[in-house]
């Protein structure tokens, strides 16, 4: 059983399954990514604090698109969703501060059908404060949220009470390469049952200096947000970087079709991280890659879900065709 609290409040509950073992993750991968010849760092540790808050200045950047289309995507098409869907639970994966996920609440609470959310988190302090929210706001709804990794733990949500719908919004999925992404997918696959549903965003391959331009705005806001990775290094592992030895860079990569964003250090120099005792060496303008953020067209995202063995219900897309949303069931339920 996880470590679990059982019930701050009538309608909320916490499972917890991060232990000791899930905070070596930033040192494994430090120290399997510092070491290779092409250096690199999965997107994940972005967000601690301050990350997370520079995080939402970036959804709020006149450069940073994404947000905003999906969220008209989601307004428009709610309604439809909860009739297509007649989900009494939804789930959602990252679910972050859960702001855009107000529109698919009031729209299965509308249609009746709505009894819990279950939000899936790493960041504790999040899960918590959304479902203490969520359930003032929604007199009545359940929250059971489960903080954990949607990469290793989907096995542990709690049993469905009713046909779910699972979502995973903010283009999140294109974080992970190919191989990871295809994990990703049937993972979620497997949660779904004959009458559940899929809802995953994507954004989409659209004119590169549109995209290159939502990743380096013209604030820094994106560039403290992607050097804000070496400050937690520095708390975290005790190596003492200074971000602004390091360039930001956002370049889409056309054959792959994603982003990459990297930091350029500006000049050689080495940094020792103590907790690893492992001494990392840059040489003047050496990249360290820090995310991948893979952009989608609708044959993509078709192929993809039909890799985990889902097939596509709806896509919907905003009018510019900037992000989409894409609707998917199991397609041989069992
Ligand atoms: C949260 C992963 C969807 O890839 O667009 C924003 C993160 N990185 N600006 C994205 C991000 C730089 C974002 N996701």
């Amino acid at each position: 059983m996880p470590a679990s609290t059982p019930r701050t409040k009538a309608s909320i509950r916490i499972d917890s399954h991060l232990a000791d073992g899930d905070e070596r993750s930033l040192a494994d991968d430090a120290r399997d990514g510092l070491t290779r010849p092409f250096k690199e760092l999965p997107p994940k540790h972005f967000y601690d604090a301050r990350g997370a808050e520079l995080f939402d200045r970036i959804t709020e950047l006149p450069e940073y698109y994404p947000t905003r289309a999906e969220r008209a995507i989601l307004e428009r098409s709610a309604r439809e969703l909860a009739k297509l869907t007649s989900a009494s639970e939804l789930v959602e994966l990252g679910s972050g501060t859960a702001a855009k996920t107000r529109v698919l609440l009031d729209s299965l609470r509308e249609a009746g059908t709505l009894v819990r959310y279950v939000p899936v988190d790493v960041t504790e302090t999040m899960v918590r404060s959304c479902a203490e929210e969520l359930t003032k706001e929604y007199p009545g709804l359940e929250v059971h949220g489960v903080i954990g990794d949607f990469e290793r733990h989907l096995d542990r949500l709690p049993e469905a009470t009713g046909p779910r719908l699972v979502v995973f919004l903010g283009g999140t999925i294109g974080n992970f390469e190919p191989a990871s992404r295809e994990r990703v997918l049937a993972d979620v696959a497997s949660l779904l049952g004959p009458e559940d549903h899929f809802l995953l965003g994507t954004d989409l391959v659209k004119d590169p200096a549109v995209l290159e331009a939502a990743y380096d705005d013209a604030q820094g806001v994106t560039a403290e947000f992607n050097r804000n990775v070496l400050r937690v290094l520095n708390r975290e592992l005790g190596s003492d970087f200074d971000p602004d030895d390091f360039e930001h860079i956002a370049m889409f990569d056309p054959k792959h079709e994603w982003i990459e964003m990297r930091l350029r250090a500006r000049r050689e120099h080495t940094t020792v991280l103590r907790e690893l005792d492992l001494s990392v060496h840059f040489e003047a303008g050496e990249e360290l890659r820090t995310e991948i953020s893979a952009k989608f067209t609708r044959e993509r995202v078709r192929a993809d879900l039909a890799g985990a063995g889902l097939e596509l219900v709806r896509w919907l897309t905003d009018p510019d065709e900037l992000f989409a949303l894409t609707l998917s069931r199991l397609a041989n339920p069992a």
